[in-house]
């Protein structure tokens, strides 16, 4: 793994030994996720050039392979380490597959990209990504979880989930939008932050109004024709209610630069926010696994002592498959998801 800069050389952390907790101090990264063509990438560009203006430059990271042209100063990228068009070719892939193939690959080297940001903390301000336009790529694959769970248990994370305004006016639209937004925090648990993007269109205060009063949005349902569509909607509105209520929402125009130092503002509250919820939910999960441990070394010991064969972890007995239960350790934890899909991930990461 290299960035655009001098490379680094560092080893992998051991594997065999829990993780020691985040570093809470350290710059925070920011995910940015959102709808094909909600505006990603002109969002980092902007919020690039605007750092940049401050004289605190971000560290940028390209996660999408597919991108033909990255058109903000980029540190890591993806496209260095991949290529979309090779391995759409090579594994007779379409451009999705291609895409989560891609990432996939990253996803095994993701630690290199982690000792990167960790390593460069000191010289920018935050660590901004920006994901494929696909974003189920990216929110409902195994390698967006590692991804996502790598960046969060070692420093402050944030998402920043961006919302097509001009789309959004279209109460259906937007109750997609907002499900897909809850989901994604469903997953992460982390921080996140609603951004309100294009306001040289639309101006997002309709999409203010309808999270902060429900009947505001009911008349907007009115307006339009579909009943069916309409009670869904409405019912829906009414279940998000509390999801709306704890969240940040931004509104700006990637064009114009409107708006920017709301998203500042956004962002250093969120990193408060990860260091008061998440911080003490991970230390939780990392007391529940460490304890975990101790239990299956007692088991390995009362079995020792029963007489039983142990084997050895340095010496390969050719059966070990048998021995996964006992000797594996935890070496990322996930706060979001469900069970299956945390052993789903875990096994990926192994391998
Ligand atoms: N008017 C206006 N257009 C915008 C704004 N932000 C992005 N766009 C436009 O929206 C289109 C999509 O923007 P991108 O930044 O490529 O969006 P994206 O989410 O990265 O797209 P994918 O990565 O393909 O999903 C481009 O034509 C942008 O110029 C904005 O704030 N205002
Ligand atoms: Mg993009």
């Amino acid at each position: 793994m290299s960035e655009s800069g001098p490379s680094s050389s560092s080893t992998l952390p051991p594997q065999s030994s829990l993780p020691t907790g985040p570093n809470v101090d350290q710059k925070p990264s920011v995910l940015v996720l959102g709808m094909a063509g909600s505006g990603k990438t002109t969002f980092v560009q902007r919020l690039t050039a605007f750092l940049h203006a401050r004289k605190t430059p971000p560290y940028v990271i390209n996660l999408d392979p597919a991108v033909t042209k990255v058109p903000y100063p980029v540190n890591v990228d993806i496209r260095d380490t991949v290529k979309y068009k090779e391995v759409m070719k090579e594994f007779g892939m379409g451009p999705n597959g291609a895409i989560m193939t891609c990432l996939n690959l990253m996803c095994t080297r993701f630690d290199k990209v982690i000792e990167l940001i960790n390593k460069r903390s000191d010289d920018f301000s935050v660590c901004l990504l920006d994901t494929p336009g696909q974003i189920e790529a990216f929110t409902w694959s195994a390698s967006g979880s590692i991804i996502t769970d790598s960046l969060a248990s070692s420093h402050p994370t944030v998402v920043m989930y961006i919302v097509d305004s001009a789309r959004a006016t279209n109460p259906t639209t937007f109750m997609s939008n907002m499900l897909y937004a809850c989901s994604i925090l469903y997953r992460t648990k982390l921080p996140f932050i609603v951004v309100f993007n294009k306001s040289d269109i639309v101006k997002p205060t309709f999409a203010l109004k309808w999270m902060q009063d429900f009947e505001r949005f009911d008349e907007a349902l009115e307006d339009t024709r579909s009943s069916y569509m309409n009670d869904l909607s409405r019912s829906l509105s009414l279940v998000l209610d509390e999801f709306y209520c704890g969240l940040k929402t931004v509104c700006v125009s990637s064009v114009t630069g409107e708006g920017f130092d709301d998203v500042m503002t956004a962002i250093a509250e969120s990193v408060e926010a990860y260091k008061k919820e998440y911080v003490p939910m991970y230390e939780k999960v990392l007391a529940d696994k460490r304890q975990m441990d101790e239990v299956e070394k007692k088991k390995r010991e009362e079995e020792d002592l029963k007489g039983k064969p142990v084997h050895d972890l340095k010496k390969p007995t050719g059966d070990e498959d048998d021995d996964l239960d006992l000797n594996t350790k935890v070496d990322r934890i996930h706060l979001g998801g469900v069970d299956e899909e945390n052993d789903e991930d875990a096994e990926l990461e192994r391998h």
